[in-house]
């Protein structure tokens, strides 16, 4: 019979050979004359099958939600300076993403992982974070730089929002407030961030909507899925932040003397 000669790459994204490219089946076609929209093509893509529209929703508002947070930030701040070195748009826009970790916008694997295993162990908040505590390991997905008990991130309340109106179940959220009521003990700018809130949302929705089997649901957590939704996000306002410093023709940036503490 015939034999397969051996391939080099195996790919279960986008077949490319036929007439048109298809999305895990779904032809270019079906995608427009369905309405299709972002959060279809991230579900057909990375996930690899149709989520329900509730769920297609809330990867889109995760997306416009995250796309910009101001240029203050760490990965706004990256691609302002790399832009204004007269740098390309690409070369901006990945200063800007190579920020993304475990304290900046890439705290939402981490926070799953965390909200997963102590929601699934039934650890109580407190038992959860003073046990992280001893560890030495913070909260991800927990805290704020401005946001605090009385300067609420409204993206979160967005999301919780949301999740409570369409998800059929919100335990993970609802595990992941009473960390924030336990935190909030504890210090005031220790807020459920928008990290945090994606995290235990995603958690729901990889429990409880019925696409998702709980060994897959497992290894979506495992891989590192989640951060991927804030790159994703986020590239948007930073290739903006790039060409907002060309059009406004800005100079070179140098940092003031005065705001360095000389120690040497
Ligand atoms: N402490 C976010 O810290 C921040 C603690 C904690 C236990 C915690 C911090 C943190 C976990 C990572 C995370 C996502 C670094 C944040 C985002 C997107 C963004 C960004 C934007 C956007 C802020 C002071 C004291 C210390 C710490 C303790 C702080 N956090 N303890 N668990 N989670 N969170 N990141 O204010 O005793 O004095 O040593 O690492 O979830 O990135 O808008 O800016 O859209 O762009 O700088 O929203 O919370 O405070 O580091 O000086 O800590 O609080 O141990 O205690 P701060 P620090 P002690 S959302």
């Amino acid at each position: 019979g015939k034999v397969r000669v051996p391939t080099h790459v195996v790919s279960s994204i986008c077949d490319d050979r036929g007439e048109e490219p298809t999305y895990a089946g779904v032809s270019m076609s079906e995608l427009m004359e369905r309405e299709y929209g972002v959060g279809d093509v991230i579900a057909l893509l990375w996930f690899k099958r149709h989520l329900p529209k509730y769920a297609t929703k809330f990867i889109e508002m995760c997306v416009m939600l995250c796309a910009d947070h101001g240029p203050c930030v760490s990965g706004a701040h990256n691609t302002i300076v790399t832009s204004r070195a007269g740098k390309d748009v690409v070369s901006s826009l990945v200063a800007g993403l190579l920020t993304i970790g475990p304290r900046f916008g890439g705290a939402i694997d981490d926070a799953a992982r965390l909200f997963k295993a102590a929601c699934d162990a039934d650890d109580s908040p407190a038992d959860f974070v003073e046990g992280l505590k001893r560890r030495g390991v913070r909260v991800s997905g927990i805290g704020h730089r401005i946001k605090s008990k009385d300067n609420r991130d409204k993206r979160v309340a967005l999301l919780q929002e949301y999740a409570r109106k369409f998800f059929p179940s919100t335990r993970y959220l609802d595990y992941a407030v009473a960390v924030e009521a336990y935190t909030l003990q504890k210090a005031p700018n220790l807020v459920l961030n928008v990290d945090g809130a994606i995290a235990a949302i995603f958690l729901d929705l990889l429990a409880a909507s019925g696409a998702f089997s709980p060994a897959e649901a497992e290894q979506i957590v495992n891989i590192g899925y989640l951060n991927a939704l804030f790159v994703v996000a986020r590239s948007i306002g930073l290739v903006g932040h790039a060409l907002d410093q060309r059009r406004l023709q800005q100079p070179l940036y140098r940092h003031p003397w005065e705001d360095v503490l000389y120690t040497s």
